[in-house]
């Protein structure tokens, strides 16, 4: 049996760069809040992205509870999708607010700005849409109808690392951008995550909600987490931005390949990739509908017998979790997508004879 092929691995720099970073860290004892390391990976961030102001945080998850609670939302309904980690609704519940998800359009995967439109009510009071694998939401639809109703705008961009669309970073739409830097992602810290903003002072409030709420030694003024990535983290982050755009180059092949050795399947379409002028590849979905031979799950398995790990992002969706169920609303595109989509491995070193065995695998199935 050949080893087997996970839907990704994390990207690492050789073992011997990070010892020196390592070096630096025990001699200099300063282990996290907010160091000299974590410093200088938000400001080198902030060039590499194109971005104005990062805060640095532990985790996605940590960042998007931090994001809602930046921005004051303490009461009301969010606007989300449905077609997305859990992570998202979780991070609108956390903070005591209610999310309503709404439908996606089936050609993005993204949230569906005529479905926000329709599901405000008085109560509403921000819209959270994820840019599901990478693909830009309809940002400019979305930000119409935030300034319309004078609704806070927050973006999961957990997956959109390095995108520009429009000519800038995908991350500096919105009031604020969450990004991840868990390992499955395009760039990792091991664990990691960052808000992006657009003033001093909200990065201030941010900075200060990420660490406690501690204003000074006797000043405590908000009731918040622990969200402070440490050194070592950072010293990784460092790292890994020297080899972001070969990274992203390898990604890029990959995507090519993939479609290239697809194309005339029936009953395999990959999803469409256009409308970011630089990508980051971050997965590579497709949809599996009639008249494939086999079913969405069925090729799963397929696949899986062979040791290939494929993943179904997302499945189920957020209102079929026991969890969310009382949440439901018509969401048609979303269930239909979420049915069909299978993420197949997407990762640097991933070697084209494995892709080449991957999508033969697909094509010889009768
Ligand atoms: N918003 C969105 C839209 C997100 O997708 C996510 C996270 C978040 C917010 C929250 O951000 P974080 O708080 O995570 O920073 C994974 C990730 O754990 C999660 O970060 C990610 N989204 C989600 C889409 O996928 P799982 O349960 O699928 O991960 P797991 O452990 O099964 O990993 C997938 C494969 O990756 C494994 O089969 C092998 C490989 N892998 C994984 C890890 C962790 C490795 O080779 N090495 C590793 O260290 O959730």
């Amino acid at each position: 049996m050949r080893n087997p092929i996970y839907v990704t691995q994390p990207s690492l720099p050789e073992l011997e760069e990070f010892i020196p970073f390592l070096e630096q860290i025990w001699k200099n004892k300063v282990l996290t809040n907010c160091g000299p390391l974590h410093q200088q990976l938000e400001s080198e961030l902030c060039d590499y992205l194109g971005v104005d102001y990062i805060s640095l945080f532990n985790n996605g998850t940590i960042a998007l509870v931090t994001a809602l609670q930046a921005l004051n939302l303490t009461e009301g309904e969010v606007i989300t999708t449905p077609y997305t980690f859990v992570a998202t609704a979780h991070s609108i519940v956390w903070n005591k607010l209610t999310p309503v998800f709404v439908d996606i359009d089936p050609n993005t995967s993204n949230i569906d700005p005529a479905k926000v439109e329709e599901a405000i009510t008085g109560k509403t009071v921000a819209i959270m849409p994820v840019h599901c694998y990478g693909i830009p939401c309809d940002v400019n639809a979305l930000q119409k109808i935030a300034n319309q109703h004078n609704l806070k705008l927050i973006y999961d961009a957990a997956h959109a690392f390095g995108v520009k669309h429009q000519g800038q970073s995908l991350l500096n739409y919105g009031d604020a951008s969450v990004i991840s830097f868990h390992a499955t992602k395009v760039f990792n810290t091991f664990e990691g995550g960052a808000i992006i903003c657009h003033s001093a002072e909200m990065k201030q409030r941010i900075d200060r909600l990420k660490n406690f709420g501690i204003v000074d030694e006797t000043t405590i003024e908000d009731i918040s987490l622990n969200g402070k990535l440490s050194e070592v983290h950072a010293a990784l982050g460092l790292l890994q931005l020297k080899s972001i755009d070969k990274t992203l180059l390898a990604r890029k092949n990959i995507d090519e390949y993939y479609r290239e050795q697809l194309e005339g399947i029936e009953g395999i379409a990959c999803i469409q990739r256009t409308l970011a002028e630089k990508d980051n590849y971050a997965y590579f979905p497709i949809i599996i509908t009639e008249p494939y031979p086999l079913s969405r799950d069925e090729l799963f398995c397929e696949l899986k017998k062979q040791n290939i790990f494929a993943r179904k992002y997302f499945y189920p969706i957020m209102t079929d979790l026991e969890i969310y169920k009382s949440y439901q609303r018509d969401m048609p595109n979303a269930k239909n997508l979420s049915k069909r989509v299978l993420c197949l491995p997407m990762y640097p070193t991933l070697a084209l004879n494995e892709c080449k065995f991957i999508t033969d695998l697909i094509k010889d199935i009768k």
